[in-house]
């Protein structure tokens, strides 16, 4: 009874939380993932088998979700269909596990009395002007732009309503854009390395002046744990390291790791509805949970995430050139 489940263990960042856990507790891990294309198997493969035990499955599943939930007091709840620009081309499976999803666990959790604990994303805010002084907080009201932030807005909006009517043991957090190693090629940060590697130059959506406040994967791991073990039932903290950047900035950052400049640069279409700036205030995370990000020099970290997507080329390169076919049809 007490082994933690852990779902979407195998994508980037609940791989990153599988490791912290074997890494920082004694825990035992049963994660649930369907293994979908972001999945990566490799990311929690060499973890002891006695510590973490991988089920292939559908967080849909209701039967599937029922039984795991009867064996399981704690549930940290990470799957999801996590890219933006997929959520423009095809929002269907969207709604299916990021709602969907959601809704059976939070009904597997009213039925087996299940501590849950409900990962989300600052994208459930919308978007704030460059110059606006204000920063994201729990009290920010809900105002999506895309599919992918509107299905977890929508998520979110269910964890609540079950805490409120049924008295589900749930937190919620809301964390910024995360990097580190295992993260598909699709996103900024590995899209942009890869190119790098390959001689091919960085892409960057508009004008390159959207912001976003980054955390590395393993700091938000941190957090998340503090907040199952700590965190007030009913309540939602954000989560975030006062990274904010601007996306050329990231990129020219990269490109002086490889010795380039910015006329390396090209500019290709806008995202559709492109958020402009993210931005998250954490002060109640640290005050009331005590809480800190260790990795507190982006720079270093993005030195470090260049090291690992070289010595891991045989990892992502399977997936580089349908990722880029992909982008190539949407001239990105
Ligand atoms: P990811 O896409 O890398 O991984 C998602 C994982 O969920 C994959 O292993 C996938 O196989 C699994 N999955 C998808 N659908 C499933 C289903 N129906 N049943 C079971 N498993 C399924 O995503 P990520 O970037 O690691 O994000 C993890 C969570 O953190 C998501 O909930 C996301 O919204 C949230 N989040 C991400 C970021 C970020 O910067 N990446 C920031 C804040 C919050
Ligand atoms: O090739 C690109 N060029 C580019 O300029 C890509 C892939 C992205 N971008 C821009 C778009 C964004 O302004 O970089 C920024 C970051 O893009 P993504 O990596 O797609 O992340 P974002 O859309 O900000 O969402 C991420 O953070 C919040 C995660 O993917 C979400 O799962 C999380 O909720």
């Amino acid at each position: 009874m007490d082994r933690i489940l852990v779902t979407g263990g195998a994508g980037f960042i609940g791989s990153n939380f599988v490791h912290h856990l074997v890494r920082e507790t004694d825990r035992q891990v049963t994660v649930l993932d369907k293994l979908t294309y972001a999945a990566s198997r490799e990311s929690i493969d060499a973890l002891p088998q006695d510590r973490v035990e991988l089920v292939e499955g559908d967080i849909t599943d209701a039967t599937l979700v029922d039984k795991l939930f009867s064996d399981h007091r704690e549930v940290v709840h990470f799957a999801a269909e996590s890219h933006n620009d997929n959520s423009l081309h095809d929002p269907s499976p969207f709604i299916q596990t990021n709602i969907v999803g959601t809704f059976t666990l939070l009904e597997a959790s009213r039925k087996h009395d299940v501590r849950l604990h409900h990962v989300s994303t600052d994208e459930v805010y919308g978007d704030l002007d460059l110059d606006d002084p204000k920063r994201f907080t729990e009290d920010t009201p809900y105002n999506p732009s895309s599919p992918y932030s509107a299905s977890k807005a929508g998520s979110d909006h269910l964890v609540r309503a079950w805490v409120r009517s049924f008295g589900v043991r749930a937190t919620i957090s809301n964390c910024s854009n995360n990097y580190g190693p295992w993260q598909h090629v699709e996103k900024f940060i590995p899209r942009m390395i890869t190119n790098l590697i390959d001689g091919v130059p960085p892409k960057v959506y508009g004008d390159g002046l959207n912001v976003r406040d980054w955390i590395h994967a393993d700091d938000h791991s941190s957090a998340v744990l503090r907040i199952l073990e700590q965190g007030r039932v009913g309540e939602t903290y954000l989560i975030g390291a006062d990274g904010e950047r601007s996306n050329l900035q990231v990129v020219t950052a990269l490109l002086g790791l490889f010795g380039r400049d910015e006329s390396d640069i090209e500019f290709v279409t806008d995202r559709a509805g492109h958020d402009r700036r993210y931005a998250i205030e954490s002060g109640k995370l640290r005050a009331e949970l005590g809480w800190s990000p260790r990795f507190q020099d982006f720079e270093s970290g993005l030195a470090d995430t260049v090291e690992w997507y070289r010595a891991n080329e045989d990892w992502w390169r399977p997936h580089k050139q349908a990722t880029e076919a992909f982008y190539a049809s949407k001239g990105q």
